[in-house]
């Protein structure tokens, strides 16, 4: 029988290179688009051992006709569109790029699969970004949107879009509505990997001090790889259908700090509020974390906490790792790095 072909855009990224390894063996061939500068040193293919086992294309997301080339190479049974500008603070200072790429970018890749072949299944990367400060109760799938940065305001556009595209054109269409979730493979500049390598950095005597914003909003955060699978999952359903996929459990940023700090020895004392707070290394009375303004966002989503009821309902999916267990292998992957 013929493997399926799957594509997947932003396959350098985090998810991206969990969904490839997954996928792999699942035995899909798996198509690789990344921007050629995404994959410069390539170390999360490195990582995984995966790099001789996809298909590497070049592309772009702001590039239709680079799109379309793709689609006339290859017979795609399932698209898998998590390519964006996925940082957050990033899109306020690149609003126009970040809504050409992160919004236009997926009716891009919708009107691929309506040109060539209706019958590609599409997974949507939408994000708990969307619901942002909701007023809604429940952070689930009928949660009110209230998008908080030009990334979410763009992400709720893809959303939309891609719900348009499954009613008016009959496409297997579906948006995972994915809460935070990381790994030793996340992009530095997101505030769990800049955690755990600064304070590998420090307990390793090579930085003295973590800088950070908003020690107070809460996030609910679990495992990249735990997630990827479930992307799967919506496409291989009946009908399509969009899914909330969380831990149900929110802890601030100072939580995290705490626990990546446990993990390596550090105990911390928490001192003054606001942009005076600070974090005292207990054993040396050093500072070790603090505040920096230029890490604050001009408008701040204050508290995500998904229920992912209906995906363990309807997918049998659940988180399998938890939050203590997430930030030991962080900090343990980021530990080595940093010794070597
Ligand atoms: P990521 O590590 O930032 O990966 C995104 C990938 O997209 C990167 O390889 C990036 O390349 C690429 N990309 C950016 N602009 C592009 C363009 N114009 N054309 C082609 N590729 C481009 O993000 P992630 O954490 O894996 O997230 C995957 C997707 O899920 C994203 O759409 C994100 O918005 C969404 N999401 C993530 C989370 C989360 O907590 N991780 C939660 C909800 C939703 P460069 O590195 O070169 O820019
Ligand atoms: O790690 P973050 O940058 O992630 P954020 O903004 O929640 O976005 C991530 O998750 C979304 C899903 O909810 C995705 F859609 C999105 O693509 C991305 O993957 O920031 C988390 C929190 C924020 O409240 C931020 O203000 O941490 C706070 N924070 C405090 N100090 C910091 C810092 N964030 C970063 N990046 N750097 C800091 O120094």
């Amino acid at each position: 029988m013929n493997k399926k072909i799957a594509l997947i855009t932003g396959a350098s990224g985090q998810d991206g290179s969990y969904l490839s390894e997954f996928l792999i063996k699942k035995n899909y061939k798996v198509v690789a688009a990344d921007r050629r500068s995404s994959r410069a040193d390539n170390w999360r293919h490195k990582y995984l051992g995966i790099e001789d086992k996809v298909i590497y294309e070049d592309f772009d997301l702001a590039d239709i006709d680079s799109i379309f080339r793709l689609f006339k190479k290859y017979k795609f049974s399932e698209v898998y569109n998590l390519a964006a500008q996925s940082f957050v603070k990033g899109s306020f200072e690149t609003p126009v790029s970040t809504s050409n790429v992160t919004g236009i970018g997926t009716l891009r890749i919708l009107e691929a699969i309506r040109f060539f072949n209706k019958k590609i299944k599409f997974y949507q990367a939408s994000t708990s970004e969307m619901i942002g400060n909701t007023k809604s109760k429940m952070q689930n799938e009928n949660a009110e949107f209230y998008p908080r940065s030009p990334y979410a305001c763009a992400k709720v556009f893809a959303h939309f879009i891609t719900q348009n595209y499954r009613e008016a054109y009959g496409i297997f269409a579906c948006s995972g509505i994915l809460f935070n979730h990381e790994s030793p493979i996340r992009g530095e500049e997101f505030v769990t990997r800049k955690i755990t390598k600064c304070l590998s950095e420090i307990k390793l005597g090579k930085k003295n001090i973590l800088e950070l914003g908003n020690l107070n909003s809460k996030r609910d955060w679990g495992f990249a790889k735990d997630y990827v699978e479930v992307m799967w999952l919506m496409l291989q359903q009946k009908k399509p259908e969009d899914f909330v996929i969380s831990t149900n459990k929110s802890y601030t940023i100072k939580d995290f700090v705490n626990e990546a700090a446990k993990n390596l020895d550090f105990n911390i004392k928490w001192v003054n509020k606001g942009k005076n707070e600070k974090g005292i290394n207990i054993a040396n009375n050093k500072v070790i974390v603090k505040i920096n303004p230029k890490f604050y966002r001009p408008s701040e989503v204050s508290n995500l906490k998904g229920s992912y009821s209906k995906a363990l309902k309807k997918l049998k999916w659940y988180p399998k790792t938890k939050i203590k267990q997430l930030v030991k292998i962080m900090v343990f992957e980021d530990l080595k790095r940093v010794s070597k």
